[in-house]
Order: C-alpha cells, then structure tokens, then sequence
C-alpha cells in the first residue's frame, strides 16, 4: 500500500508581493499526477493555507484537487498547521469525511486512528493538529500542561492508548523536532514564537511521523523514523538551495519504507551575487532568465537604473540587495573630510561609480582640475 507524505502547501502565499497562484496550481497538479500511480492515501502535515482566512483563489485550487482525487477513491488527512485557523479547516468536515476527505481539526477527536486497508496490508493513521498549549489546556483541563512538550506529550499519549496492536502506526503532526534540523526564513518567525521545539522521543511508539512545519525536507529523527517532507514550493531565498517535493511511503509485510519525490516548480528561486555589469552581460546567468531573482550586487560604486536593467533581463526580479553601497552611505565621516578639497571629493565620487582603473582614475582627475580651473577663471572674469 502506498501513502503519500505532503506538508507546507501555503496555498494562497505571495512572495515580495508576487502572487504564486500559478506556481502553485502546477504544484498541485504535479502532486495529482503522483496520485494516480495507485496510492491509497495522501497526507497534508499542516499549513494547507498561508493565512487564517486564505484568499479564494487559494480554496478553488484546494476545493477543486480534493474533489478530483477523492472521487478516484484515493483519502486525504489533513491536519492544520500554525498557519491554519483549525475551525474554519473544519468546516462541513463530518460531510467531507464520508467523500474520503479527512480533516482533523480537534484535539478531542483525533485519538482514534484511520485504518486503511488495501490488499490485506493495513496501516493505522495518527493525526495530530499543531499544538495550541492555550486550547490543550482548556480542552483538557484535569492534565497538569505547564509547557508546549507536555501538551504534546499528553495528546500523543492519548493516541497510544488507542493504538491497534499489530497494526503498522503513521503519526502525521506539524511540530518543530530534531537536534540538527535547519530552519529557514520563511518559516522563522513561527518557531522563535510560544512554539517551541520538542524531543523527538515524544514521537516514538510510530513506525512513521509524517512532520510538516520546517520548509527543507529533511529527517528530523532516524530512531522514530520522523522526517519533514519540507513544503510544496521554496517559499522564500533562503530556500533556493532546496530541492521541494513529497514522501513516497510504502507499507509492505507491516513494514513503512520511504522515497523521496520530486516536485519540478513552474518557476526556481535563484540568488545572484555578483557586479552589477556581470550579471547583466555574463552568459552564465541565461537559463535563469525566468526564475524568481533575488539579487545582491557586490558593487561598491553608485549605480543607475538598476531595477529596470535587471528586469530587462530577468522579468521576474523580485528583490535587489546593494550591501556595499548601504555601508558607503552609513559613513557620513570620509565625505565630510573630503569636502575641504574638491580633488579628494571628486576622487570619492569616482569611488562610487567603481572606478578601480588607476589610469583611468588618473585621467579623470585631471580632466576634473582642468575643467575646474578653467571654470574658476571664467567665474573670476565674470565677477570683474
Ligand atoms: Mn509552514
């Protein structure tokens, strides 16, 4: 029997103002396809959506991808992420449910498992929504909860209780575990928040933790066999190293065996780092013609029209750096200094537009003193 692992869609997400609608739709559609070479379930570990109240582009693409792969017989589980508002999630979701759409939106239902069974192999599915310590503890007010492990702890405990014996477990959850995992930035401002890390031994007792939450797909446990299929799409510059996809799982002789998948984005996130004129000319920059750009320029001069040179040549320019400039701008002093003589000033002028050739330079400041002079005897002529 085979599951597939997803987590981190954040349908309805915008990147510098770019809406990724297309980009996601193509996502979606990559996953569709990977589902019809005969799983029997699909698992989305948290943040479907970007925001509490997605826009509605983003609820016809969901709307639309859960219809089509439900109708083929094929079960989606589906948890809420940080990103989630779990009660709208939940909407209609006793309805849902009998179409093989699985939303488990609440803490007090989300003990008992999900049997699916296929060919005599049978797996048990966990589903545990992200973790709000506030309503854990409100919904469960007799456990004593004084930290955000204890609430995971106690709800997986819970779970454990009402395992089926023999039976092969998934855990599906969106929480921040392991020792060595990297975060990235699109991800951050979550996990520095209320929510901290947990032990990645709260997770053991599974033959597999589906995680959802940190964007790079990586294992968070090689014991408890927990690991993060990352999110759909890189969803910010940090991630442009980042190779997206899914987990193939395979549930076979009551053993869970993994596969990574790859997802092929419509467009790639690519960081430049180099001058300014390079990057315009350097042939080696072509194949990204069309990708996401984030670009830092290493340039120290000043610089002219830079986004409209850029975006001539990469339409889709969402953000330039300039670190060197900013630091020439932060130091008010050598200006100042500078002031007193017209030849140094000039000579800090030829700094900024990058004139590093000194024969050049030297050319300038001559012309400069010639051009200087000759106006100072036209000003004293006038004034006579
Ligand atoms: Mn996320």
């Amino acid at each position: 029997m085979k599951i597939l692992h997803t987590s981190d869609w954040h349908l309805g997400k915008s990147i510098h103002g770019q809406s990724l609608d297309a980009d996601q739709e193509h996502a979606v559609l990559a996953i569709e396809r990977e589902l019809s070479k005969g799983y029997r379930a699909l698992l989305i570990a948290g943040d479907v959506f970007d925001r509490a109240v997605p826009p509605t582009s983003a609820m016809e693409l969901l709307s639309g991808f859960l219809e089509r792969v439900s109708s083929r017989g094929t079960h989606v589980i589906i948890i809420p992420g940080n990103h989630d508002n779990p009660e709208r999630l939940d909407f209609a979701s006793g309805i849902i449910g009998k179409q093989g759409v699985h939303l488990r939106c609440r803490y007090e239902s989300c003990f008992e498992p999900m049997v699916l069974e296929e060919n005599g192999e049978k797996v048990q599915v966990f589903a545990l929504p992200f973790v709000e310590d506030a309503v854990v503890r409100e919904r469960f007010p007799d456990a004593e909860l004084p930290d955000h492990a204890s609430a995971v702890g106690h709800l997986i405990s819970r779970m454990k209780e009402a395992m089926v014996p023999g039976v092969p477990s998934i855990l599906v959850a969106h929480e921040y575990t392991g020792r060595d995992v990297v975060s990235s930035d699109s991800e951050r401002e979550l996990l520095v928040g209320n929510h901290g890390r947990v032990p990645t031994e709260l997770f053991s007792g599974f033959d597999y933790v589906a995680l959802g939450h940190l964007h790079g797909p990586q294992t968070a446990s090689r014991e408890n066999n927990a690991v993060y299929s990352g999110s759909i799409l890189q969803y910010s510059f940090s991630e442009h190293a980042h190779e997206k996809g899914m987990v193939s799982l395979t549930v076979e002789d009551g053993q869970v065996s993994s596969d990574k998948v790859r997802i092929e984005p419509l467009k790639k996130m690519t960081y430049i780092e180099d001058r300014l004129d390079n990057i315009l000319s350097d042939p080696k920059y072509d194949p990204f013609s069309k990708d996401y750009i984030s670009v830092s320029l290493t340039d120290t001069g000043q610089l002219f029209d830079i986004q409209t040179r850029l975006r001539q040549r990469f339409s889709n320019l969402l953000e330039v750096k300039i670190p060197h400039l900013m630091k020439d701008r932060a130091d008010p002093g050598s200006v100042r200094k500078a002031m007193d003589s017209p030849r140094e000033l000039f000579s800090l002028f030829l700094d900024r537009f990058g004139w590093d050739d000194p024969l050049k330079r030297e050319r300038a400041i001559v012309l400069f003193e010639d051009a200087r002079a000759r106006t100072e005897r036209s000003f004293r002529r006038g004034s006579e």
